[in-house]
């Protein structure tokens, strides 16, 4: 059986719950304690999709505008990238195609999936289904979106099921 490794890169603003939905694909845990990411932090997470086995070699970043240089090496070789957005905070929507251009300007091919990020904060939604999907009409290589929680754990494992089926198909 064919192993392959797909780099994953998660990318957003600052506190969107990218270490969030990391943390819960792989280790099923989740903390309402916010500890910034310094540089970056590697996971490896093991799935099967269509009979092939495949390794997620997922890279979460550090958002901090002062980590771009340091960034910069990350990038090479990724598959794709989660972009991960706060739907309780409008501004983190606006930010997404800065993050897709930065990812774009370092390295070229690789697929994006749109992560509308805790869905669980029901009364404090603040971007509706429409935006989100005006979001990704406009990124380029973007192959959808999906409401997540890292809280709750809903949509987590899909969001890396369908990007990898993309990376896979392609
Ligand atoms: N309610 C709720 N809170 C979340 C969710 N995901 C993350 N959070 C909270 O949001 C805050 C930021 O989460 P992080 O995962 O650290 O965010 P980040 O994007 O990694 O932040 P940086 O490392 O600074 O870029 C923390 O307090 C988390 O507990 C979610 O799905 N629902
Ligand atoms: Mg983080």
């Amino acid at each position: 059986m064919d192993k392959l490794t797909f780099k994953i890169l998660l990318l957003g603003d600052r506190a969107t719950g990218k270490t969030s939905v990391v943390r819960k694909f792989v280790h099923e845990k989740f903390s309402r304690e916010y500890l910034e990411t310094i540089g970056m932090e590697p996971y490896n997470q093991y799935e099967t999709i269509d009979d092939t086995d495949i390794r997620f070699s997922v890279w979460d970043i550090a958002a901090r505008e002062n980590f771009k240089p340091l960034r910069s090496f990350f990038y090479k070789g990724a598959k794709g990238a989660l972009i991960v957005v706060d739907l309780a905070r409008k501004e983190t929507l606006q930010n997404v195609s800065k993050w897709v251009q930065e990812a774009l300007s370092f390295f070229k091919k690789q697929a994006f999936i749109l992560v509308g990020n805790k869905m669980d904060l029901v009364d404090q939604i603040q971007i509706t289904d429409n935006e989100l999907q005006v979001a990704v009409g406009k990124l380029p290589q973007c192959i959808g979106y999906i409401k997540t929680s890292a809280l709750t754990g809903d949509n987590i494992r899909e969001a890396f099921l369908k990007l990898g089926k993309n990376i896979l198909d392609s």
